[in-house]
């Protein structure tokens, strides 16, 4: 059990939770033989020609399962999985689910430094990657990352190719028939997590250089999930296509992945947003719905004119993550066929949805409504008070899926949630006089880079050890296309003239997530400062918008 470093509810808030209903007391494997057995051979996951029934998904999580078992890991153990969108991420997640082994949600874009910082610090015992995926081989990152980490480390790799010491995972699942299922089943029936211990570790946006993990309950994502399957209409009709890195919280539980699933209909995992292959699939597969970012979507919106696919089948588009223009918002339904439903969220717990049949008004303009009834909002000046209704001011947030700390993070959580436990979600918001969110800016140091979030200060960090760069600083530079990206404000020391290129080369070598690079760089002879002395990134983002 992971209980260390996990910041629980307070015991009577837990009690009410329980008490209304929201927290049920049931793991999210629990559910996975209740389904097989009701669902049975209905198909739950596909991934080109590859389909697994419900039942199939049973057996073939308890065999990894059980796997993980027989490698020494069990309740409270971590994996980091670095998986693209595919059916083995579907098993190897309900595979920790039965276990109790608590998956860390990574993306295939993350590097050495990503995987290596985060792995030390929630103690992972193995890390479950790709062999190649994208021309990269991942099979290597995980070895080198496994090396590096404090405790000894397996790696598992789902791939054709796979090197000594490491498990094959397809050789594994191939092996995983009827034989032997009932009693794998009895096993992890019996010896199964605590609802109230950690399901998942998600990744958080973040402002600071150091990783934030945020450990999510079994009682609260299997509620987080069950409301925005309400919100959403998910039944089990729904064929719901997985573009965005499974691993978001988005595409992964709202409803998302696990939705679809919760609501006995089926996913689809296709490892890439590409207009055309999405458009392909919607077809073969009679995609109901899906989820993507604004960037995304404005990719699928400038396809459409030359889209020769039947997309008729696809209802609803849930858009999150970053901004989205309202008039982008009006041209993507009739472009697409279909509606859309915006979607606030974090991978912190709260997220808003606007209703299914919300009139335009509400569907291109609002962010949503939140998804329980015991989700609080507080809207509050720089100075922590409540602003006047309707007014913009910082969101700050409360709830029963909402955590209130960071994992293992003391000195960050005094920063990012109050005494009494809101979390300061960064977002600049109004809230209308009939409770939709929206949102207008925000205040957390952080750049979207088409929904991903990229802490300016870890790049800062990054940067400022580089030879020849005396300061530096990170702002987000506003794009048509990825709503923003990483301009670099660097002050090189006298005689050194670092170019765009060799900063990039020097932090790729340093491991980071290519997504994640600097795009745009200025040199500067002085940062301008605020007067605390730390650079003053309201100047330098004015002054990258301006050129
Ligand atoms: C989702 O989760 P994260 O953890 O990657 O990012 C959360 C942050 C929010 O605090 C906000 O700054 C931004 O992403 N954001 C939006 C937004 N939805 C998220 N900003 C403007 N408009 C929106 N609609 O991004 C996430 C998690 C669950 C569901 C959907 C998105």
């Amino acid at each position: 059990m992971i209980r260390d470093g996990v910041v629980p509810w307070p015991a009577d808030l837990a009690y009410a939770y329980r008490v209304a209903g929201c927290w049920r007391g049931r793991t999210l494997g629990s559910y996975l033989w209740e389904w097989a057995e009701q669902r049975g051979d209905r198909i739950a996951v596909v991934d080109g020609d590859r389909r697994l029934s419900y039942r199939d998904l049973a057996i073939a999580a308890d065999r990894l399962a059980a796997e993980l078992a027989g490698l020494g890991l069990g309740p409270g153990d971590t994996v980091i999985v670095q998986l693209p969108n595919c059916w083995e991420f579907v098993v190897a997640t309900f595979a920790c689910f039965r276990s109790g082994v608590v998956p860390v949600m990574m993306l295939p874009a993350h590097r050495e430094y990503e995987l290596s910082a985060v792995g030390a610090h929630v103690g992972a015992k193995a890390v479950l990657v790709p062999d190649r995926w994208r021309g990269y081989d991942h099979q290597r990152l995980a070895r080198d990352v496994a090396d590096g980490l404090p405790g000894p480390a397996h790696v598992l790799v789902v791939g054709d190719e796979v090197y000594p010491g490491s498990v094959d995972v397809r050789a594994v699942l191939r092996d995983a028939g009827e034989r032997d299922a009932a009693a794998r089943r009895d096993r992890f029936d019996a010896c199964h997590p605590g609802a109230a211990d950690v399901a998942v570790f998600l990744l958080s946006g973040g402002t600071t250089g150091i990783p934030k993990v945020i450990a999510r309950t079994h009682d609260d994502y299997a509620y987080n999930i069950r409301r925005a399957v309400e919100a959403c209409g998910f039944g089990p009709e729904t064929r719901y296509l997985a573009v965005l890195p499974a691993g978001h919280n988005f595409p992964l539980a709202n409803p998302g992945i696990l939705g679809a699933l919760y609501a006995g209909g089926r996913v689809v995992m296709l490892p890439s947003p590409r207009p055309d292959a999405v458009f392909e699939t919607i077809e073969a597969e009679r995609v109901t719905v899906t989820s993507a970012v604004p960037a995304v979507a404005l990719k699928w919106l400038e396809a459409a004119g030359r889209n020769r696919h039947d997309l008729t089948t696809l209802q609803y588009i849930h858009i999150g993550g970053s901004m989205l223009a309202p008039e982008v918002a009006a041209r993507i339904g009739p472009a697409l066929g279909c509606r859309i439903q915006q979607v606030y969220g974090m991978a912190e717990g709260l997220v808003c949805y606007t209703p299914l049949d919300a009139p335009d008004a509400i569907a291109h303009a609002t962010q949503g409504r939140p998804i329980s009834p015991y989700d609080e909002l507080r809207v509050v000046d720089p100075d922590g008070h409540a602003v006047a209704p309707g007014q913009v001011g910082e969101l700050l947030t409360r709830g029963p899926y909402t955590p209130r700390g960071y994992f293992r993070a003391l000195v960050q959580n005094q920063v990012s949630f109050t005494a009494d436990g809101w979390y300061r979600t960064g977002d600049l918001v109004r809230i209308t006089p009939d409770g939709y969110v929206v949102v207008c800016g925000r205040v957390k140091d952080l750049i979207n880079r088409a929904g991903e979030k990229i802490s300016a200060g870890e790049i800062e960090a990054l940067m400022q050890e580089l030879p020849g760069i005396a300061e530096a600083a990170a702002v987000a530079i506003p794009d048509p296309e990825v709503g923003e990206r990483v301009c670099a404000f660097v002050r090189p020391h006298p005689g050194s003239r670092p170019t765009l290129d060799t900063i990039r080369e020097a932090l790729t070598a340093r491991g980071l997530a290519v997504f994640k690079l600097p795009e745009r760089l200025e040199l500067v002879d002085e940062l301008p400062h605020t007067p605390i002395g730390k650079p003053d990134k309201k100047a330098l983002r004015a002054r990258a918008a301006g050129r």
